[in-house]
């Protein structure tokens, strides 16, 4: 440890309601750990808006805040910033993540309240910056650094990063300990082996360069788990890299290693993760023996698409092929599947539409109405936008972010909008709220589904029984809802083919999609869910039990 360092530092971050998990940020613990190290006295605070305590804020007596911002966190960081500013306006504010690594500049800009914003990763440019203030020295040749001169906003180019990502101490967890949680996020890694052509992550990290993927080693993840599980008692975990099976030479070493090292050190836990989904061809039946072994209980693949034409406009390595094949794999496994799924694009055609349908209805992500209404949403400065922009598709805006375009098709482009901003785009969609209960059965029910039957079933032949009795009654529900969305969203096509027609959208809609059809059947599948646990209850095998293990 260095010596103490004078300044103090809140690093705060401000969730919207809408994204009202209590979640700790990574990037920000980080952070405070990498101050910490450095000497400097670091608060951590993370709230929703409407539960954020400004008094919790005050009592650090920060004389630096700083704040991830992220698209959807723009209004509610800028407004909480602006009281902070008003009450005390000799706090440094600094502004970094994602949205201001994309518009530091513009957004150092718009808000005066903003001292500096940093891009890109952030642990050396913070620190750099915190040294500068407190030895008050100049701070204008920080990299990856945006900050004031007089009137104009100076952007000085991208620094580097922490090449040895094992030299970082652990992340902070206080909202983990303050909150008692029992799940808890670890980065194994920072960026991405894959070039998807919607995607920005790659160039977040470094935009020199492509693939600028680093791996801690599985020595120092399993020393973070352990402390976790034997200081917190915390068995569930969320591996939130990119794609957890990259690594520089392609081969997924590293993640045998850990997965190999969690049974080694008997550390009881479950977790989830991303893969890509060509990921099934590099598992061997051992593999996957060692991946369930060691907790793997839920993956979500970057599926993005059910033709090849789209999967070929966004770069994705996988064909159809490979993501049939590994959502059968993993299933068959009993690994719970969630998917990333983008239906429609400016460059969608009727007939790519229509094998997008036949794919999510035969891997019954049909049943899950979100996967019809998403839309691609274009990075501004990622491979897709320069196409998206030379092709004379994206429309002005002065918004920053970039989700507005015309369609090649312009009926289709009826559709979609009439699909997401009827869904998607309102917040209050009553029929979107039972859709997404519908959609956290394929997302929770079956993990738990699976850990059960993994941890109590093989050794209880009524216990299995009970389980699969409610996994059937449940894939049976959603068969039915699968195929009658599947069958909606045909008739959208049809009839938007002969011609678009919103009258005749909001009559199909509201009858396969109304409230009594969406309402109805998530009141079976909950009805199903707590079936379960009261057989299981009666069988002997009390909730507390797996519950405990944070399931
Ligand atoms: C876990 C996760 C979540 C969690 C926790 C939030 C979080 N950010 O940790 C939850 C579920 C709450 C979440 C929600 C959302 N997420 Co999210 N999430 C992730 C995920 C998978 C991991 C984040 C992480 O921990 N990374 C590891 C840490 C070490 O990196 P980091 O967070 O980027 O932090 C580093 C830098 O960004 C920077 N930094 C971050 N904050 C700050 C603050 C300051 C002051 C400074 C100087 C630097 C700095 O320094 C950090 C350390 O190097 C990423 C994808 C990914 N693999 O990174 C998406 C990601 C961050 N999420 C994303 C999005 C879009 C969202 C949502 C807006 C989704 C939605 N539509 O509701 C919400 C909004 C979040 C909010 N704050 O309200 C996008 C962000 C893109 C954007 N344009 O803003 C990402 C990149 C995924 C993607 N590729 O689209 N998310
Ligand atoms: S695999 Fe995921 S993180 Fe990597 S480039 Fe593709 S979308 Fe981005």
């Amino acid at each position: 440890m260095s010596i103490k360092k004078k300044t103090k530092i809140l690093l705060l971050s401000v969730l919207t309601e809408k994204n009202a998990i209590i979640t700790e940020e990574l990037g920000i613990c980080s952070i405070a750990s990498f101050l910490e190290q450095d000497g400097f006295d670091v608060t951590l605070v993370n709230s929703t808006r409407s539960y954020l305590d400004m008094g919790k804020i005050y009592e650090a007596n920060a004389d630096i805040i700083g704040v991830p911002m992220y698209s959807t966190t723009e209004k509610v960081v800028v407004e909480v910033c602006t009281k902070i500013k008003k009450d005390n306006p000799n706090i440094i504010l600094v502004m970094g993540g994602y949205w201001p690594t994309l518009y530091g500049k513009q957004l150092m800009e718009t808000y005066d309240i903003f001292d500096y914003a940093i891009m890109g990763e952030g642990e050396l440019p913070f620190r750099d910056l915190s040294n500068a203030i407190e030895y008050k020295a100049d701070a204008s040749n920080i990299k990856s650094l945006i900050y004031r001169k007089g009137d104009c906003v100076i952007q000085n180019e991208r620094g580097g990063v922490v090449e040895d990502l094992d030299t970082l101490p652990f992340p902070r967890r206080d909202l983990l300990v303050n909150n008692k949680l029992k799940y808890a996020y670890i980065s194994t890694s920072r960026g991405c082996m894959a070039n998807c052509n919607f995607c920005w992550n790659r160039k977040f990290w470094n935009p020199a360069d492509k693939n600028y993927w680093r791996g801690r080693s599985p020595e120092n993840v399993i020393e973070e788990i352990k402390l976790l599980v034997d200081k917190y008692n915390v068995n569930r975990y969320w591996f939130i890299d990119s794609s957890f099976e990259d690594s520089k030479n392609g081969k997924p070493d590293r993640m045998w290693a850990i997965a190999q090292k969690i049974i080694d050190e008997k550390l009881t836990i479950t977790y989830e993760t991303y893969f890509r989904s060509e990921v099934y061809k590099k598992f061997t039946p051992e593999k996957m023996e060692l991946m369930k072994k060691s907790g793997l209980v839920g993956v979500i693949f970057g599926t993005e698409s059910g033709n090849a034409d789209d999967l070929r406009l966004y770069g994705k390595i996988a064909t159809v092929e490979d993501n049939l094949n590994t959502i059968k794999y993993f299933r068959e496994n009993d690994i719970a599947i969630d998917i990333g799924f983008i239906n429609f694009n400016p460059y969608s055609t009727f007939d790519n539409l229509r094998k997008n349908a036949d794919f999510l209805e035969e891997t019954v992500f049909a049943s899950v109405l979100y996967y019809f209404v998403e839309r691609c949403q274009i990075t501004e400065f990622s491979d897709l936008y320069y196409k998206v922009k030379n092709d004379g598709l994206l429309l002005p805006t002065d918004k920053m972010g970039c989700y507005d375009y015309k369609y090649i098709n312009e009926d289709i482009g009826h559709l979609s909008e009439y699909l997401y901003y009827k869904y998607h785009g309102n917040e209050d969609s009553i029929v979107y709220f039972y859709a997404k209960k519908i959609g956290s059965i394929i997302r929770e029910e079956f993990k738990i589904v699976s850990y059960l039957k993994r941890n109590y079933g093989i050794y209880d032949d009524k216990i299995m029984k009970a389980i699969k009795k409610n996994e059937e009654t449940a894939w049976e529900l959603l068969r039915e809802i699968n195929a009658s969305n599947a069958d909606c969203f045909r008739q959208l096509l049809d009839m938007t083919e002969s011609k678009w027609n919103k009258n005749e959208a909001e009559k199909l809609t509201e009858k396969y999609w109304s409230l009594q059809n969406m309402k109805g059947m998530s009141d079976k599948l909950e009805k199903n869910r707590l079936s379960l646990y009261l057989n299981l209850n009666k069988l002997g095998l009390s909730p507390i039990n797996y519950f405990n293990l944070n399931i």
